[in-house]
């Protein structure tokens, strides 16, 4: 028995100067606390964000109720149980919630409180997270993943309107997930450079995940070109792919998706990623459509499912629901994971497993407004999910889960396991 002795939440601040909760969760073992992070370009079916609403606080965005419904409404109930028990505890408070998409107690009261016990339950098991999220999962947890780092941002996360959100390189040529990190960062450097000697210091702005924001290059293929060079002056050229999320349920009104001054059909959007892969080493395509353009992904995934990966993200938003009816329809082959999407370990690890079994790919995933908690970092070793998305090599937030997986694949050794090209 590892019992839990007590749940507490506070109203902290994410990277962007946001409020958000953190829970600790008290054992024998000790003190174990988890944050929630928190999107900008949410999905419309995502589990419900809990804020106050009052305009008084922190602009309406406060968290102070979603802190009340941890500390008077979850709390009492878990106390007293087996912290080991993971998805009876997450399947309790679904049900002490009772709602489809977490609206009473919200999921950002729910999920720090579920990835607190697991970290509580890693230590009653004495193994490391990694570890012990593999035993929950039923892996073979020694697999590292290759980063998709966000290099140059857009869209909301640069605050710029019909822009691709995106811009992101893997290090697929690398030999370990350390060497990529540091190809990845050298990379960074150099794009900076010539960012510099274009636009000036203007040039060098920083978006919300990292990247840089420049707002001067509307054009993808400028975008793109820029990358290239960099990777280029970095002496990693052929070992960097690229990946993209153009985040497009956000420049998508009334069918018609808008990219600076231009406006596309589902079919022409399609035609567009199948010319561009033609002409740069793209590998991957995230939310190339809108949430609900259900018809424009099957024609996508069968244009392009062959050659590239094609991951849903605001499509499939980690919930097995719409992952289901996305298998049967083959509107993609890869699924983006993220915790506070759906709001508990249980079902994101239900949604990993059912893209796995399916033979699909799953891309774990931060949101845009994160914190210093590394979780994902040992979910994707766990999981063997053997991709990452977590930003570009800077701020803390970020890098806080690329030195994690620095130091777990240390840990590892020559059990260590990079899966470069063969990422999918
Ligand atoms: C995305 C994410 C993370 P946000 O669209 O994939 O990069 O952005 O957290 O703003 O939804
Ligand atoms: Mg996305």
């Amino acid at each position: 028995m590892s019992e839990i002795v007590s749940i507490k939440a506070r109203e902290v601040l994410d990277s962007r100067g946001n409020p958000t909760i953190e829970v600790d969760v008290t054992t024998d073992k000790g003190v174990f606390r988890a944050m929630t992070p928190s999107g900008a370009s949410a999905g419309q079916h995502e589990a419900l964000e809990l804020r106050d609403g009052d305009k008084t606080r922190y602009l309406g965005k406060g968290t102070l109720k979603a802190v009340e419904n941890v500390n008077k409404k979850i709390a009492p109930k878990l106390i007293g149980l087996d912290c080991r028990h993971q998805e009876s505890i997450d399947n309790l408070m679904l049900k002490i919630d009772g709602t489809e998409n977490k609206e009473k107690l919200g999921a950002n009261a729910v999920l720090p409180v579920s990835m607190a016990i697991t970290k509580a339950g890693a230590a009653a098991t004495g193994v490391p997270l990694y570890v012990y999220i593999g035993e929950l999962f039923g892996e073979i947890p020694f697999r590292l993943p290759v980063p998709m780092c966000n290099v140059i941002n857009g869209g909301k996360h640069a605050g710029q309107e019909n822009s691709i959100q995106e811009h992101m390189l893997m290090p697929t040529g690398a030999q370990t997930f350390t060497e990529g990190i540091r190809m990845i960062s050298e990379s960074y450097h150099h794009l900076a450079k010539l960012l510099k000697l274009r636009f000036g210091a203007g040039g060098v702005l920083i978006g919300d995940e990292g990247g840089f924001a420049p707002s001067q290059i509307v054009d993808i293929n400028d975008r793109l070109e820029l990358m290239l060079q960099a990777v280029e002056n970095a002496g990693y050229a052929g070992k960097m792919m690229i990946a993209l999320d153009p985040a497009s349920s956000e420049f998508f009104y009334d069918g018609i998706y808008k990219i600076g001054a231009k406006s596309f059909s589902g079919g022409e959007m399609v035609d567009f990623y199948v010319d561009l892969c033609r002409r740069y080493p793209i590998v991957s395509i995230e939310d190339g459509l809108a949430e609900d353009d259900w018809d424009s992904w099957v024609e996508m995934t069968k244009k392009l499912g062959r050659k590239i990966q094609i991951v849903g993200d605001d499509l499939f938003v980690t919930n097995t629901k719409r992952i289901q009816k996305g298998i049967e329809l083959q509107a993609a082959n890869s699924v983006l994971i993220k915790l506070n999407q759906i709001g508990s370990v249980t079902e994101t690890l239900n949604a990993i497993k059912m893209a796995q079994d399916q033979g699909w790919t799953a891309v774990v995933s931060h949101r845009s407004g994160e914190t210093e908690d590394a979780f994902i970092a040992d979910l994707v070793v766990g999981t063997s999910a053997g991709q990452i998305k977590t930003g570009a090599p800077a701020r803390s937030d970020r890098n806080a889960k690329y030195n994690q997986l620095i130091r777990i694949e240390e840990e590892l050794g020559s059990k260590a396991e990079y899966p470069g090209v063969d990422f999918r």
